[in-house]
């Protein structure tokens, strides 16, 4: 072992102490890298000095980017990398992907059916005070929940659909991006998951959660969504939750298969700026790859290519 580790919670993440990600990782290493990653579900390196290309190559390196949906934010000359905060050009034109009030408690890439995924976040400028990120772990939560709620949700899947999320959010707020064309929402069709899963590399059982699906197979939409709210009251117990309070140059990868995660209030740093880097990475081994990546991302790359 070469690569140095310090725990975060108890039960996932740890910070990586020496390796420097701006210079490309030996294979080794980054071998170390990718097993920590599916032992600790969350990897946090602080002070890395990243341009948008060491971080479109660290993408690649853990396996196939998704192009970000949202395009007019993805970076033109390296489409893997998209912006997330609340920066705006000087008309107030959003510059970066904003949610004002803050993403809930989620799972990024449940709206598709390759559930192993990782997201790369990493901070290039942070605000004085808020701005953090929440994270819990879903197999903790699996552990954690009765036994009763395990038996009823075995068998159940449940329908996710990216619309059903991202046309509320363009209401309520269609300055924040443009909306989508008919070929881009017909290449995002809903798609079924199992709310139980077994994660292909650790074989633990975890909840995989949309919180906001448009139906359950076996139970009444109803049910589905106070399970899933027992569910998510067990997962965010407090000593269960580990908050990062973001500093400029940390980079974050999580794997969504096994995490929870959430964003926090905006309003607090309403005078100040925040800026965030993103990719979303298709990991191996799964059970569903898309079979039509290639294609969906052609779609989706930023105006101009
Ligand atoms: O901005 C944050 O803190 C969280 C953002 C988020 O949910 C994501 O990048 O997937
Ligand atoms: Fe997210």
């Amino acid at each position: 072992m070469h690569v140095k580790t310090k725990p975060i919670m108890r039960n996932f993440g740890v910070e990586v102490l020496n390796v420097d990600l701006s210079n490309p990782v030996s294979s080794s290493v980054f071998a170390e890298i990718r097993a920590l990653y599916f032992e600790h579900s969350l990897l946090l390196f602080r002070g890395q000095l990243l341009t948008p290309a060491d971080q479109a190559r660290l993408a690649h390196q853990l396996g196939q980017p998704k192009i970000e949906t949202r395009k007019q934010f993805n970076l033109v000359d390296h489409p893997e990398v998209s912006t997330l905060g609340n920066i705006e050009d000087a008309t107030g034109k959003p510059l970066t992907f904003f949610v004002r009030g803050g993403f809930g408690w989620h799972t990024d890439g449940s709206v598709a059916c390759h559930v192993d995924a990782a997201t790369l976040l990493y901070a290039v400028e942070v605000p004085e005070e808020g701005g953090g990120t929440l994270f819990c772990s879903s197999a903790t939560a699996y552990e954690e929940v009765p036994l009763s709620i395990r038996d009823e949700l075995c068998e159940v899947s449940m329908l996710c659909s990216f619309h059903a999320h991202n046309d509320p959010l363009y209401e309520s707020n269609p300055e924040s991006f443009i909306q989508l064309t008919p070929t881009e929402r017909a290449a995002l069709p809903p798609v079924w998951h199992k709310v139980v899963q077994t994660h292909p590399v650790t074989g633990k059982h975890v909840f995989y959660l949309n919180l906001d699906p448009m139906k359950f197979s076996g139970i009444t939409r109803e049910r589905g969504i106070t399970l899933f709210n027992r569910i998510l009251e067990i997962a965010t117990q407090p000593n269960l939750v580990y908050r990062h309070r973001w500093q400029p140059k940390e980079l974050i990868i999580w794997d969504n298969h096994a995490m929870l995660h959430s964003g926090t209030l905006t309003d607090i740093y309403a005078t100040d700026r925040r800026l965030m880097h993103r990719s979303f990475v298709y990991t191996e081994p799964t059970e569903r790859p898309i079979p039509n990546l290639e294609e969906l991302n052609a779609i989706f790359m930023p105006n101009g290519i």
